[in-house]
């Protein structure tokens, strides 16, 4: 089994992704509060009490990065402050800036202020390299 490197992160700084635009951000809680993802060989995205910040929240310069296999499977551990949210996550395998609906790798339900466990899988087809993942609450 081969591994990528993943991030969400500082890789593709010449790739331009879209920004995307919310008819609620923060008024309702409707943000992603925690994210916890464990990779392999002891990568993790540890990105507690992020807070809202107008929506879009862009946490690129925060570093981390993860490497995840292909074929392998996963759980995020995602928060919300939100009654109830869903959220979906995608990496962009393809690196063309866009996260298309073959390259979601999860969804889930959120419950306010708990972290839930979102299943996510990676397929065996994805390109190896450096990518961006998204994750959104809807
Ligand atoms: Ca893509």
């Amino acid at each position: 089994m081969s591994c990528f490197t993943l991030t969400h992160l500082q890789a593709q700084q010449t790739i331009s992704y879209c920004t995307p635009t919310y008819n609620y951000d923060c008024e309702f809680g409707s943000e992603i509060n925690d994210f916890v993802l464990s990779g392999e060989n002891g990568t993790i995205i540890n990105d507690l009490a992020t807070g809202c910040s107008g929506g879009y929240d862009d946490r690129t310069t925060s570093g981390d990065t993860i490497t995840l296999a292909q074929g392998g499977y996963y759980v995020a551990k995602i928060s919300t402050d939100a009654e109830n949210n869903d959220v979906a996550l995608w990496i962009d395998f393809d690196n063309n800036g866009t996260f298309d609906e073959t390259e979601k790798i999860g969804e889930g339900a959120l419950i306010d202020g708990s972290l839930v466990d979102i299943q996510l899988s990676i397929p065996e087809s994805a390109t190896e390299g450096i990518h961006r993942m998204r994750a959104r609450c809807f």
